[in-house]
């Protein structure tokens, strides 16, 4: 199976990529995670990505805040899809959020919500499930445990507060 690349513009950023990685974990997609920064290691960024493709990565996460370009930076120089994590490190993560969905046209990069590491993990899946059998009835498992968390909830919240 290709990898995923956890990256983030600062070790800082850590406790929310953190739930990207235990998604990944729970899924045995094999990953790999960085700090790199857009504007701070900006040779060894695009290093990165411009060999990410033959180093067997299938997907790049890319966590960053503030005036975040690390996503589209990292997208410049590689075909493979980006997934951008708005990190609410400044302004509630408005600032970041905006820098990242509002790629100009040509260079795509796929916005998760603010600090919404753990759906940036499931996207990256499910790109890779379209080639992989296993990990697309993974994935369907993990989608009929969460309907049966709601309905558990429903139930339980049903019993104790309807008169
Ligand atoms: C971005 O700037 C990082 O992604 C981080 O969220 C933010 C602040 O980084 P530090 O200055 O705290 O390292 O590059």
């Amino acid at each position: 199976m290709k990898r995923v690349a956890v990256v983030m513009g600062s070790e800082r950023d850590l406790p929310v990529m953190e739930k990207a990685c235990n998604i990944l974990k729970e899924l045995d997609i094999p990953f790999s995670v960085h700090v790199l920064s857009a504007h701070r290691t900006p040779k060894q960024a695009a290093e990165f990505a411009r060999t990410a493709s033959s180093n067997g990565y299938g997907v790049i996460i890319a966590g960053a805040g503030m005036a975040a370009h690390l996503g589209g930076v990292l997208a410049s120089y590689t075909l493979l899809p980006v997934i951008g994590v708005p990190l609410s490190a400044s302004l509630g993560g408005l600032d970041a959020l905006m820098a990242i969905v509002q790629m100009p046209t040509g260079i795509p990069v796929a916005t998760v919500a603010i600090d919404g590491s753990a759906n940036a993990a499931l996207l990256a899946a499910e790109i890779l499930a379209l080639s992989d059998q296993g990990l697309a009835d993974k994935l369907t498992q993990r989608r009929l445990e969460s309907e049966q968390a709601v309905l558990g909830s429903n139930e339980k919240i049903n019993q104790s507060f309807t008169l």
